[in-house]
């Protein structure tokens, strides 16, 4: 698919699926680190993880016995404390600051916005994995940044505000957690939406599963109407990061901000970087950091 393409399919659908932007080997080596990380992070040796049963942050640093469904996903991947080897970080850095990533995500931007959008402009975001619980767990149907209850009129005007950044699943197991309401992402709920349960499997016949394998990448809209569908037998480690626009302000700096970002992104590590991408790297975190000093107390977009 041209990168045109992929943008106007972005722009109709609410998502768009890139296949095998990873090679096997590539799959291969994020899995050690993934690997490593997440069996971290189930042993209480990570306090930074998505917690069974709450899916909004804040989520409590210490994960729940297998008993009681574990954890669903391991945030801060950029981090430069992570307890894995330095190879294995280096592994998350450079996957995030990839030419392949970051080229869609400037297209798509742009395609957004209405303009050309260069390295110069991209801010730093989030990079997290989401992981197998150890019970069967499932998201509510919501939007990313527009709160359930919003009037219509709310929610549409939320929706058609530019985007300033852009979303994005990387399985590194085959994936089929993510279920999305295809063309969501520009209108207001039905009522059959709004009025379904939190849980409902089908409240659309525009409702789809996006199915992934190892290495593929989805771009989606973080406020399509969507849920997740988690099975514990399944292994998932899908890493799962965002990409922003230093035009892109509070809204923004909320989303990235209420995962705790701000605390650490001046000690992240990209020296191993090749010197065009650390280049690009350290421009994106410096850019990350002006956001959060021109929005203080950006508070939760959800919770629950
Ligand atoms: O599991 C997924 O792919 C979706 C996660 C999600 O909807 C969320 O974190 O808000």
């Amino acid at each position: 698919m041209s990168k045109s393409n992929l943008a106007q399919s972005l722009e109709a659908d609410g998502y768009v699926v890139v296949k095998s932007v990873l090679t096997p080997d590539e799959v291969q080596r994020l899995r050690r680190a993934a690997g490593q990380l997440t069996d971290i992070a189930r042993a209480n040796g990570w306090p930074f993880i998505r917690t069974w049963g709450k899916q909004f942050p804040p989520w409590p640093s210490t994960p729940p016995p297998p008993e009681e469904g574990g954890i669903w996903g391991v945030q801060h991947l950029l981090h430069p404390d992570l307890p894995i080897p330095q190879e294995d970080r280096d592994a998350f850095v450079r996957l995030y600051f990839s030419p392949g990533i970051l080229d869609i995500a400037k297209q798509i931007i742009g395609s957004s916005i209405g303009g050309e959008v260069s390295d110069g402009d991209l801010v730093m975001e989030l990079c997290n994995m989401l992981v197998r619980p150890d019970k069967d767990f499932q998201l509510r149907w919501h939007r990313d940044d527009v709160p359930w209850d919003a009037t219509p009129e709310a929610e549409l005007s939320r929706l058609q505000q530019a985007i300033y950044h852009t979303q994005w699943n990387l399985p590194l197991f085959s994936d089929d957690s993510l279920v999305v309401v295809r063309g969501s992402h520009k209108r207001a709920c039905t009522e059959q939406e709004r009025s379904a349960t939190p849980y409902e499997p089908t409240v659309s016949d525009d409702q789809i599963t996006v199915h992934l394998e190892p290495g593929d990448i989805a771009f989606y809209n973080n406020n399509i109407l969507h849920r997740g569908v988690y099975s514990s037998t399944k292994e998932r480690m899908t890493l799962h990061g965002s990409v922003g626009h230093s035009k892109g302000s509070n809204d923004r700096a909320r989303n990235v901000l209420q995962h705790g970002v701000g605390s650490w992104v001046d000690r992240c590590d990209f020296s191993n970087l090749a010197e065009e991408s650390r280049n690009c790297a350290e421009g994106m975190r410096q850019r990350l950091v002006q956001l959060g000093r021109e929005n203080v107390d950006v508070g939760y977009s959800l919770s629950g």
